[in-house]
């Protein structure tokens, strides 16, 4: 008599539960941090992101000059600070991310690489009434 052995296999199931906390590192440089909740990036800054297509200088007069630029999605544009002017800044009112440091000396740049088309302020927070403005089109 032969009998089938029935072998009940129970596979127990090891359920991995890994939780993977992954940060996502990608953000630009917090600034404050505390999720400020819907303001997106309109682009990269920095002092060396490459050849500038579209230069903008700040003057000894303490203007920008031009006061009104132009350039494309995706070009670099240059704010020079010119070498007989004193130390100047580049503050966004859009993106506070692509501000420069507070003071960028004669002769030393800070550029910006837009992402997002539109219209943007920005000022010289060291000298009340030093602004201006690019539209950036796509
Ligand atoms: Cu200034």
């Amino acid at each position: 008599m032969g009998l089938t052995g029935i072998r009940a296999t129970v596979v127990t199931a090891g359920v991995g539960l890994a939780i993977l906390l992954s940060a996502c590192g990608n953000g630009p440089p917090a600034q404050g941090g505390g999720g400020g909740g819907g303001s997106a990036s309109i682009g990269v800054a920095g002092a060396t992101l490459g050849t500038p297509v579209v230069k903008v200088i700040a003057t000894s007069a303490l203007q920008f000059s031009p006061k009104g630029a132009t350039a494309k999605v995706g070009q670099v544009v240059g704010w020079m600070v010119a070498q007989d002017s004193v130390p100047h800044n580049v503050t966004w009112d859009a993106d506070q991310a692509l501000n420069s440091p507070q003071t960028v000396g004669p002769g030393q740049t800070w550029q910006v690489k837009f992402t997002v088309a539109g219209t943007y302020i920005y000022h010289c927070t060291i000298h009340p009434g030093m602004d201006g403005q690019i539209t950036i089109s796509g």
